[in-house]
């Protein structure tokens, strides 16, 4: 049975998900949610989500949801796949950056995610404090990126799961107001590595 992919449209976390399993050849289909319409609260996907977020999956009756597990459960269907590395240290490495990024530059843009485009979209109040201090938490770590790529053509150095948690972020920077590849040239060149792969377009 074709693994389910509940969630898509512009969200970076599901595209992480598209992108991977199209790097891996692995074939996904989608369940499209509408947020408007409440499908995110609907008591059938918290029974699968109950935090009533996206991106989830359902393979053959084993739900998993949180980006970065699902990133590491795609890998491991794929050993082959070269996007999670055979050492241990650098699979720690792997796992250092995958926190790192989840546990700082994520929230931040996910705050502005919440206050530049939900809050209007759902015709809600934004709140500048809190988009302001997202872009200084993103003024302190993006940096911390932007030096590891220095001389290297992934974050690793060889392509891995990280570079794919981090791309489609890169890529929705603008519409959240903030710029990080014109800025940090490293992530711009990053970002443009990642957008030349075959199914990049075709997975938006
Ligand atoms: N840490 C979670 C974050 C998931 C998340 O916040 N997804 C957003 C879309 S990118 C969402 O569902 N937002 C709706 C909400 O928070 O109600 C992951 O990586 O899967």
């Amino acid at each position: 049975m074709t693994m389910k992919l509940y969630g898509g449209g512009i969200s970076p976390n599901a595209r992480k998900v598209r992108l991977v399993a199209a790097e891996l050849g692995i074939p996904l289909e989608p369940v499209p949610l509408d947020m408007r319409r409440g499908d995110y609260r609907s008591s059938d996907y918290l029974a699968k989500n109950p935090n009533g977020k996206i991106p989830t999956i359902d393979d053959d009756g084993f739900v998993l949801w949180e980006s970065g597990a699902i990133l590491k459960y795609l890998a491991a269907k794929r050993p082959d796949g070269g996007l999670v590395p055979r050492d241990i240290k650098e699979q720690a490495l792997l796992d250092q950056w995958l926190f790192w990024w989840t546990a700082h530059p994520e929230p931040a843009l996910m705050q502005l995610v919440v206050e530049r485009l939900m809050k209007p979209f759902l015709k809600q109040p934004s709140n500048d404090v809190m988009a302001r201090e997202a872009e200084a938490t993103l003024e302190r770590f993006i940096p911390v990126l932007n030096q590891q790529l220095q001389g290297r053509d992934y974050v690793l150095g060889r392509l891995s799961l990280v570079d794919f948690a981090v791309a489609p972020w890169l890529e929705a920077a603008p519409r959240l107001g903030v710029d990080l590849t014109t800025r940090y040239p490293n992530l711009r060149t990053l970002l443009e590595k990642m957008r030349a792969k075959p199914y990049w377009n075709a997975t938006e």
